[in-house]
């Protein structure tokens, strides 16, 4: 025994020409997420997990959470808002079950997560040890681009290595690691050095002749429209979409089921969020002969509308960095392409600036309509969006999830800032509140508020600790209507009325907010909503506001 410990001790590096003591399987890890920028780890621990965190380096930090669906929507966010890969530790099949409803937004977002469960010591886990999975590899295969459980500690590091390339690049998304405890201690086998070296790249420029043939074919078409997606949101900037679109003078639609806002929602140009269902998406695009689908699936459909996907004489173009929304599409011609490289060589080939253009900017935005006043005691959602618009920074970013209200939040709001926006991308509750709190550690110098509902809330309603325990300057804004009031729309449209489950009167989110730290008032009226808005918070803070129940969506 001790010579073999000794024999994989010593290593051979020989590419590096060195020879060294290895490091254990947890330091060649930890080296690794500190490569790669990852150094805050966002957990919920377990007995399987502690001989990991044991050795959790200084400069690293720990965001506890207390349900690993809380740990998880964090982890969403702050990926998400930093634009980098974030790491996840969760306990066991228990922890990561717990966080599969999370998961599946993050799926939809592909938002780049390393996610790691501790599993049961190695030579325990077929007898199904208290807390062993057996079959660790499978539970989240449908929702991460990989999942590995490695048959070694010595490939303990490697797998590190390749779930944060997977979780990065082509598929990009949340990948998964279960690795044994007892692997952590055990030696890193050879050639650490050689991972945290690597480097993986994607470079997916569009042809030159297909990019000119695209030019052209959007300089000869009579209405051109652009589709943009929520993939567009950091990595291609806001300013060169605006000036593409006024170059070309085309209509700008946002995809249907968006979560992040890839285009200034006050534009001149900007059509809205295409509804999800077949027929409108049809009659919102007829008559624009070319449609240029950027960053984003075509479609996302939500509510069932049978019938043709485009009116005669449309046509579609899609680009997408993503190969199985390209490949799934039921109709249009997809081109798979980084997002930022496209947009780049379509602008230059069509001779349109970066940014847009000096002349025009007076009527580059337009006002939002009135706002809606409320009945009966409430404000109107529209009321509150107002207040929020007019009190806090332009480049505030807003998580929302209040799903009955999502169209008067994008009208009534004024948004022209990259990361504005933050929605659950696969309509999972549960994203609102922790992501706010992930969104805020990514930005400390962005105002962040979180706009959520009060049946929402409940599903990431200890976020509120975690907000509090770090002391984040958020404000959460609680839409208080006593009911589920998308389903009630949803209801209509499906024609099943009466149904039981819809209502949730009665939740007292002041008291619940405060038993977790987070000061709470209850804001009854307009002028002490916006005046309570217009102070700049100096920690967590949630308003509970009763509103009136929007019946359109
Ligand atoms: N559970 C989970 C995890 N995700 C869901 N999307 C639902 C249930 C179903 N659901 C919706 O799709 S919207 C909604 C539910 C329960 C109502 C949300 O109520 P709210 O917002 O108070 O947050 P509104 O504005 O009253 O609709
Ligand atoms: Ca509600």
């Amino acid at each position: 025994m001790t010579l073999r410990r000794d024999f994989y001790w010593i290593c051979t590096c020989s590419a590096h020409n060195v020879i060294r003591m290895t490091t254990t399987v947890r330091d060649a890890t930890f080296r690794l997420l500190e490569r790669h920028g990852m150094k805050t780890v966002f957990g919920n621990p377990g007995s399987n997990e502690l001989p990991f965190l044991a050795g959790l380096p200084d400069d690293f930090r720990y965001v506890l959470g207390l349900h690993e669906g809380v740990v998880l929507g964090m982890a969403d966010g702050y990926a998400q808002a930093s634009g980098r890969p974030a790491f996840v530790s969760l306990h066991a099949a228990s922890g990561t079950g717990n966080a599969m409803g999370a998961l599946t937004n993050a799926a939809i977002s592909r938002t780049p997560l390393v996610i790691s469960a501790g599993q049961q010591v190695r030579s325990t886990v077929g007898m199904d040890a208290m807390l062993a999975n057996g079959d660790a590899t499978l539970l989240t295969r449908p929702l991460t681009v990989s999942s590995i459980e490695p048959l070694t500690p010595l490939d303990v590091p490697r797998a590190f290595s390749q779930a944060i390339h997977d979780a990065v690049t082509a598929r990009r998304g949340p990948s998964y690691l279960s690795v044994p405890y007892d692997d952590w201690d055990q030696p890193a086998g050879t050639c650490t050095e050689l991972l945290l070296a690597r480097t993986v790249t994607s470079a997916g420029h569009l042809g030159a002749d297909t990019v000119d043939r695209l030019a052209a074919d959007l300089r000869g078409a009579r209405r051109p429209a652009f589709v943009l997606g929520s993939d567009l949101d950091g990595p291609v900037p806001m300013d060169s979409l605006v000036a593409l679109a006024e170059h070309l003078d085309a209509a700008v639609w946002a995809a249907p089921s968006l979560y992040r806002l890839p285009f200034p929602n006050r534009h001149r140009l900007f059509r809205g969020v295409l509804p999800a269902g077949i027929a409108s998406i049809s009659t919102a695009l007829r008559g624009h002969d070319l449609v240029v689908v950027l960053g984003a699936p075509v479609f996302r459909y939500h509510q069932h509308e049978p019938g043709p996907y485009l009116a005669e004489g449309t046509r579609l173009v899609q680009i997408t960095d993503d190969p199985a929304a390209a490949a799934r599409a039921p109709f249009g011609e997809a081109l798979i392409a980084d997002l930022a490289a496209a947009v780049r060589d379509l602008a230059s080939s069509l001779g349109a600036p970066t940014t847009p253009a000096a002349e025009g900017a007076r009527d580059r935005y337009v006002p939002s309509p009135p706002a809606q006043p409320g009945t009966n005691g409430r404000l109107s959602p529209d009321e509150v969006f107002a207040a929020l618009r007019d009190t806090q920074p332009p480049d505030t970013a807003y998580v929302v999830e209040s799903t009955s209200t999502k169209a008067a939040f994008r009208e009534q709001m004024d948004l022209r800032h990259p990361g504005s926006y933050y929605f659950p991308a696969s309509g999972g509750l549960g994203f609102g509140l922790p992501a706010a709190v992930g969104v805020a550690l990514a930005h400390p110098e962005r105002r962040v508020v979180a706009v959520v509902g009060d049946g929402s809330a409940n599903y990431g309603i200890t976020a509120l600790w975690t907000a509090a325990q770090l002391r984040l300057p958020l404000t959460f804004v609680i839409l208080r209507n006593g009911t589920y009031g998308a389903l009630r729309w949803f209801a209509d449209l499906l024609n099943t009325p009466d149904v039981p489950g819809l209502d949730v009167p009665g939740i007292d989110f002041v008291s619940i907010a405060a038993g977790y730290g987070v000061p709470a008032t209850h804001v009854a009226d307009l002028m002490d909503l916006r005046k309570a808005l217009s102070c700049a918070p100096d920690g967590p803070r949630l308003l509970e506001v009763d509103t009136t129940v929007t019946t359109t969506h």
